[in-house]
């Protein structure tokens, strides 16, 4: 087979990436190594940015997301006794975010790609990133009828996520790392039950940070900060609704409850690996950086990355040039730490060590100066609702 570019992933990042360069006239080849139903299934992220939703409807996938998403103006931000509102369009000049479950972007982008006939390999085992310092780059692979295949092409993505192929492929030498393991973790349930709250809760509270998502007005999405050796099965869904109600507690409110579809629990780390390039592979998404889920910002990071890895291959492929592609890395970078550094700051500001009392004191002063000071919540805002994909440039 041979392709211009081969993308590993079938992801978010590597699913909108083969979409815009297909838009483009560039071919590209995607291998994803679970199956159809499983990447479709996955529960992960629930907040679209501005320009992310912008995007998906500039590029034709925003019809079913304007159709059933939900436009959210704001967050309430709690502690004990206090629901304090952020109003985004108020802040950002009128910028706002959707809630669309990662899982319904999936399924957009699968069926868009599969109705224009995409090369989309499902099931595929044994990837293997080849040749990246040379101009002829290979991917080799296993399909799911069990066929050795060989994907020659000019330039391979790398958007197999964190525990992907391609990052390692990058020698230690030309790459350096920077990590920061959270000592929590978020317990997640799905429930099949219509949201308590009109817009998303991200709870203080002296146990751990609490938080109220949803999915759709039927479905809703909760969070509790555990320890990250906490056991799944220590946690029936009772002791769940009951933590909920502690932490989320506020006079006069009460928390639906209804059957739990789905628990699990995930560490939170922030991760960056830089350049985000070497040779012909570039990294884009998950692969190359992870930012703890607080402040909602791991998938729109990673259609930011895409964009701009487009861009470039477009410039490549329309006029022969590359500077797109050089300057990637450094472009994407730059978001990137902005974005490391926000949700960084909005897991320090919520979540809690037990018996730290200092840093409680310290939380809950930062939590009522960016709920009453205009600078601070603009500051929250304009991080939250996300910089303009243009900004990057
Ligand atoms: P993905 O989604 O991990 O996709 C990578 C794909 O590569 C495949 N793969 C391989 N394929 C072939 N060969 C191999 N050797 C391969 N190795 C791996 C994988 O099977 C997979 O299909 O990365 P991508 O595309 O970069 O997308 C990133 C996002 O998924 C991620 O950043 C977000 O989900 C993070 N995130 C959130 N982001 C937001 O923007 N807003 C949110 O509200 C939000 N909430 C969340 C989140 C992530 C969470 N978890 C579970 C990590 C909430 C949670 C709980
Ligand atoms: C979610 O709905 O899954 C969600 C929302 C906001 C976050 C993280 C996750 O900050």
């Amino acid at each position: 087979m041979r392709t211009q570019v081969g993308i590993v992933g079938a992801g978010p990042a590597g699913l909108l990436l083969s979409h815009l360069l297909a838009r483009q006239g560039i071919e590209s080849v995607v291998l994803e190594n679970r199956s159809q139903e499983y990447v479709e299934a996955r529960v992960r992220a629930g907040v679209l940015e501005h320009d992310t939703v912008q995007l998906l409807t500039d590029v034709g996938l925003g019809d079913r997301l304007h159709r059933e998403g939900l436009r959210h103006d704001g967050i309430h931000l709690q502690w004990p006794g206090t629901r304090a509102h952020i109003d985004f369009p108020g802040l950002t000049g009128g910028r706002s975010v959707w809630v669309y479950g990662q899982t319904e972007v999936v399924k957009d982008l699968i069926r868009a790609r599969q109705a224009a006939g995409q090369q989309l390999f499902f099931d595929v085992s044994g990837t293997a990133v080849c040749d990246i310092d040379s101009a002829q780059p290979a991917i080799r692979f296993v399909d799911a009828d069990g066929s050795e295949q060989v994907v020659a092409c000019d330039v391979i993505a790398g958007c197999d996520g964190f525990h992907g192929v391609s990052r390692p492929r990058i020698p230690a030498a030309a790459s350096r790392t920077w990590e920061r393991q959270y000592p929590f973790a978020w317990l997640g349930v799905l429930a099949q039950v219509a949201p308590s709250t009109d817009e998303l809760i991200y709870a203080w509270h002296p146990r751990g940070f609490a938080m109220h998502s949803m999915r759709s007005t039927r479905v809703s999405r909760l969070y509790l900060q555990v320890d990250p050796a906490e056991d799944i099965g220590a946690w029936p869904d009772e002791r769940i609704w009951d933590e909920l109600d502690t932490r989320l507690a506020l006079d006069g409110w009460t928390l639906g409850r209804g059957p739990v579809l789905e628990k699990s629990i995930t560490p939170m780390r922030s991760f960056v690996s830089a350049p985000m390039r070497f040779g012909n592979l570039f990294l884009a998404g998950d692969a190359a950086h992870i930012v703890p889920p607080t402040g909602a910002k791991g998938l729109n990071l990673a259609v930011a990355d895409v964009r701009l890895l487009a861009e470039a291959l477009t410039a490549k492929y329309r006029r022969g040039d590359t500077n797109g592609l050089d300057g990637y890395s450094d472009s994407a970078l730059r978001r990137v730490w902005r974005k490391t550094h926000f949700s960084w700051w909005m897991t320090s500001m919520l979540h809690t060590t037990s018996g730290d009392e200092f840093e409680h004191q310290l939380q809950l002063s930062q939590l009522k100066y960016v709920t009453s000071s205009p600078a601070a919540a603009t500051s929250l805002a304009e991080n939250y609702v996300g910089l303009p994909l243009d900004a990057t440039r």
